[in-house]
């Protein structure tokens, strides 16, 4: 059997409070179905370095098409800080460093606070969630998400009774991120916004994990989020900055919209019907395979957030 490597900090202070909630009860389950076979696996998170913890699947958030290939996930990619050829964004991504990390939650809220990810992700309820993903482009994927509910962390920060949008932002380092020195018409950072109620909607998950293990740096590392009944663009990756705001800002609202403001609305919800000025979102191409399928409303995702919505 393996030797079980507890570190003397551990062993002081009581079980309980060493560890967050929730990766103690996982531990126990651990623990339980497999006996202590994998050691490692038994510490927290920020012990290990690399894996996520013991995050349990929520069977509630259910796929009607299998999950995407990994390795097509990681290899086309829409992350134009890095390049705006999908399939050099891995490379080009691959040495920037995500860690350490910090994210700056401020505006309307009665608890500003710089978070650092990793004791973010001590805190907060850690689950796995099965997600479509739809980007405006007209491709597809299925996704294992770690992460935890948006609607937690806003709920940690108390919201001032006049806070209706919520604006994230990614980080500007054009030293690191080549298509911020080559794309200089663009209008970073890359911002992209929600309406209040959207953000604390069920289904906005803010991800840290993929498949099971840490978020490749090319989805997002260390924190993205990811809004699947929106078109892609409104999931924006490796987050610095989530800003409480009264009103939409007429700069820096949403980084497509900004961009090209004819081709995209501020919602950006999926839509089949929505009239593109380029192409049709009728159906939909499923990365890998390349299977045509129909697009459905809100990506499928109409019991959770219709009711957001007037329009049909
Ligand atoms: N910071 C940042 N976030 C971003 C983007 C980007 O270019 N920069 N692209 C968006 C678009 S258009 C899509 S479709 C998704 C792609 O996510 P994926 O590479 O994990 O599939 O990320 C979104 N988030
Ligand atoms: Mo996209």
């Amino acid at each position: 059997m393996a030797h079980i490597f507890i570190p003397k900090r551990w062993r002081r202070i009581p079980e309980r409070e060493a560890t967050p909630e929730q990766v103690y009860w996982n531990r126990r389950k651990f623990l339980a179905a497999a006996g202590a076979t994998a050691a490692f696996e038994l510490l927290p998170w920020p012990l290990k370095g690399a894996a996520e913890p013991l995050a349990q699947r929520n069977q509630k958030y259910k796929l009607e098409r299998p999950v995407t290939a990994e390795e097509s996930v990681t290899s086309y990619n829409n992350f134009i800080e890095f390049s705006d050829q999908k399939d050099a964004v891995g490379q080009l991504a691959s040495g920037f460093k995500t860690d350490p990390w910090t994210i700056t939650v401020f505006g309307l809220v009665g608890k500003p606070q710089t978070l650092d990810v990793k004791q973010l992700i001590r805190k907060m309820p850690m689950e796995e969630r099965l997600y479509r993903h739809r980007c405006v482009e007209g491709w597809a994927m299925a996704v294992p998400w770690t992460g935890f509910p948006l609607a937690e962390l806003i709920k940690s920060v108390q919201p001032k009774a006049s806070a209706r949008f919520v604006r994230f932002r990614s980080f500007y380092r054009p030293d690191e991120a080549p298509g911020q020195r080559k794309l200089t018409s663009y209008p970073w950072p890359f911002n992209d916004s929600l309406t209040l109620a959207e953000a604390t909607n069920e289904l906005a998950f803010l991800v840290t994990g993929m498949y099971g293990h840490e978020l490749a740096i090319q989805n997002g590392a260390p924190m993205r989020l990811v809004a699947p009944w929106k078109y892609g663009f409104k999931s924006v990756k490796s987050i610095v900055g989530i800003e409480f705001l009264e009103s939409l800002p007429t700069k820096n609202l949403t980084y497509w919209h900004d961009v090209v403001s004819h081709e995209h609305d501020f919602s950006a919800n999926v839509d089949p019907e929505e009239v593109h000025p380029r192409w049709s979102q009728k159906t939909e191409k499923v990365l890998g395979t390349w299977q045509v399928r129909p697009t459905q409303l809100y990506n499928g995702y109409g019991e959770f957030v219709a009711h957001l919505y007037a329009k049909r």
